[in-house]
């Protein structure tokens, strides 16, 4: 079977070219900075947003069109969704996939039938593996869509629901790595509260913590070496989620001892709910060693939700290569299309543009920010502004060598300080623009 005959190989054509099925930056095998595209960008495809949006929302019905699924629970219908995703995955040239273990096996009546299910399912995704050479970027369990997990999967008040989270992530854990994914990622999903009245705080931030080292213990019990990350998202599903922002989630890993073991899965659209945006919670993670990987996407300046758009914003993605290249690219990280088509994108071929634009974005983000590297002024910019911090009081401050007394004392002797570098913003935002246009 044959899903797309109206589409082959996306190819690169180059800037010039005008034909939507095209690649104009995104050139795999061109070198920046050292590594090949393929390798600094490593793109992966969600399959709940790809393979499982059927367009429905509060007010309507489904709407895409998807001619090979016959929205039926079978197995059959769910291994052959399989073989569609990889025909997309290899001809848009995406190097690897993440899923939820839900979004590619029904669930069943029992928790036995559930994990038999997904046995079934996995089976296909090994066989297209192998015979495309795409692996999985990281695994994950849906701990948030069945009613069981109302109250939260690890954080719930219900102790059966944390067993049965469990339970649930011991199996993904098997499954990732069986589908020798580099990773594994926690999105908090209910793992949050919406009234402090009925909710015991500690305890749930305790139990989060619990389970996050059974995890990691189970990996390293059956030999699973790829990276843990943890997504934050201030809001949505719940008020507050326990995991906010990076400076949140690296505060709960460094409270509870999971430092070693868990980096940042950062989303552009959960970065600007919670008032920031994605180069800021990009190298705060990176800065204090936590970046592992990015969920890419976009957020609507007019909506207050997690619209995940499919990212085509250059200055944006410029400035996330930026931070990316500074802290030396991904290792087992990548930047995986946690993005989905809108309701009225219904046709299959609108899976293709918006994964074209979104790589074309990112491919040429990567060629600006290789520039702007390349260039030095954004360095030189910034070495000249710290530069008190070079000599005298300030390089001996940051070797340790003063004490509040030794500074009072200086500046008792100094008596005032002159204001010695202007910030430059309107400059270095100028210089930016040069890059860009
Ligand atoms: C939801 C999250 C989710 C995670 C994986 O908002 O982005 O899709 O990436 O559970
Ligand atoms: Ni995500
Ligand atoms: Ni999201």
């Amino acid at each position: 079977m044959v899903a797309f005959p109206e589409v082959s190989k996306i190819q690169y054509e180059g800037p010039d070219s005008k034909n939507p099925l095209a690649f104009r930056y995104y050139n795999p095998d061109e070198v920046v900075e050292g590594k090949t595209m393929k390798e600094h960008l490593r793109f992966s495809c969600a399959f709940w947003h790809t393979m499982r949006m059927n367009g429905a929302d509060p007010f309507g019905a489904p709407t895409m069109l998807r001619p090979w699924d016959d929205g039926s629970d079978s197995i059959e219908n769910a291994q052959k969704r399989v073989r569609v995703f990889f025909e997309f995955l290899e001809k848009t040239g995406l190097q690897y996939y993440a899923f939820h273990d839900r979004d590619v096996a029904p669930e069943g009546k029992t928790f036995a039938e559930s994990c038999k299910n997904l046995d079934e399912v996995v089976k296909i995704f090994k066989e297209e593996s192998e015979r495309t050479g795409i692996t999985m970027l990281w695994g994950t369990a849906n701990l948030f869509g069945n009613p069981r997990f109302m109250h939260g999967a690890a954080t719930s008040c219900n102790a059966d629901a944390f067993a049965y989270a469990a339970a649930q992530v011991k199996k993904a854990l098997e499954v990732s790595m069986e589908l020798k994914a580099q990773g594994y990622t926690f999105w908090g999903g209910r793992e949050g509260y919406q009234c402090i009245w009925n909710t015991n705080m500690k305890r749930e931030t305790e139990h989060l913590a619990a389970f996050m080292h059974m995890a990691v213990d189970y990996a390293k019990e059956i030999g699973f070496t790829g990276q843990f990350y943890f997504e934050p998202k201030p809001k949505e599903p719940t008020k507050h989620q326990y995991d906010f922002d990076c400076a949140a989630c690296i505060n709960f890993l460094r409270a509870y001892g999971l430092d070693k073991d868990v980096k940042m899965n950062i989303e552009t659209n959960h970065a600007t709910l919670a008032g920031h945006n994605v180069e800021h919670e990009m190298e705060y993670a990176a800065s204090q060693g936590f970046l592992g990987s990015v969920d890419a996407n976009a957020g609507d300046m007019l909506l207050g939700w997690d619209t995940d758009q499919f990212p085509t914003d250059v200055y944006m993605t410029t400035k996330m290569m930026y931070v990316l290249l500074k802290y030396g690219g991904f290792t087992t990280g990548g930047l995986n299309f946690d993005a989905k088509v809108r309701r009225e994108s219904f046709e299959p071929l609108d899976l293709f543009y918006a994964h074209i634009g979104g790589m074309d974005a990112f491919a040429k983000g990567l060629k600006n920010a290789a520039a702007m590297r390349a260039s030095g002024e954004f360095d030189a910019l910034l070495k000249e502004r710290y530069a008190s911090w070079d000599s005298g009081v300030g390089a001996e401050i940051e070797a340790g060598k003063h004490t509040f007394k030794t500074l009072f004392d200086y500046m008792m002797n100094k008596g005032e300080i002159t204001p010695n570098a202007s910030g430059r913003q309107e400059l270095v935002e100028n210089m930016f623009n040069r890059f860009m246009f």
